[in-house]
């Protein structure tokens, strides 16, 4: 698991490929990704958005293969994460709630606490995926 998460985390994140994710290549990419699942440009994601967007990744995953099990347990479990991203029960994710899990995301990935997520911090990393 701990591999998974630092595999994902390098591949979306570290955008010149040096093996260190900074707050440069995050913030801009997090920002991005909101932009992007914001489907009807309100400024807050919806749940529809917000599933479909992540149902969107999933499928490319899967390219040829048929969807399963895992698949619709993958569909719920985002609509479970919306529910605890959306502190405020709104039933929208704004900005600053989307911002709040970036944030708690990439500390958990700093493990020592220097503001960029390097080598060191792989190492110690404990085994849980977000
Ligand atoms: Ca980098
Ligand atoms: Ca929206
Ligand atoms: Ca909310």
């Amino acid at each position: 698991m701990r591999q998974r998460f630092r595999d994902n985390f390098l591949q979306q994140y570290d955008t010149n490929r040096d093996g260190t994710v900074t707050r440069a290549e995050y913030d801009p990419i997090r920002a991005e990704t909101f932009r992007r699942t914001d489907a009807n440009k309100d400024g807050s994601l919806s749940e529809v958005e917000y599933v479909a967007e992540y149902a969107g990744r999933l499928r490319l995953q899967y390219a040829a293969r048929e969807i399963d099990d895992a698949f619709l347990r993958s569909i719920v479990q985002a609509s479970q994460r919306f529910e605890s991203i959306d502190r405020d029960r709104n039933l929208l994710i704004s900005r600053e709630e989307y911002d709040t899990v970036a944030n708690r995301t990439f500390s958990r990935a700093d493990t020592n606490r220097d503001g960029t997520v390097t080598a060191p911090d792989w190492d110690a990393l404990p085994g849980v995926h977000p």
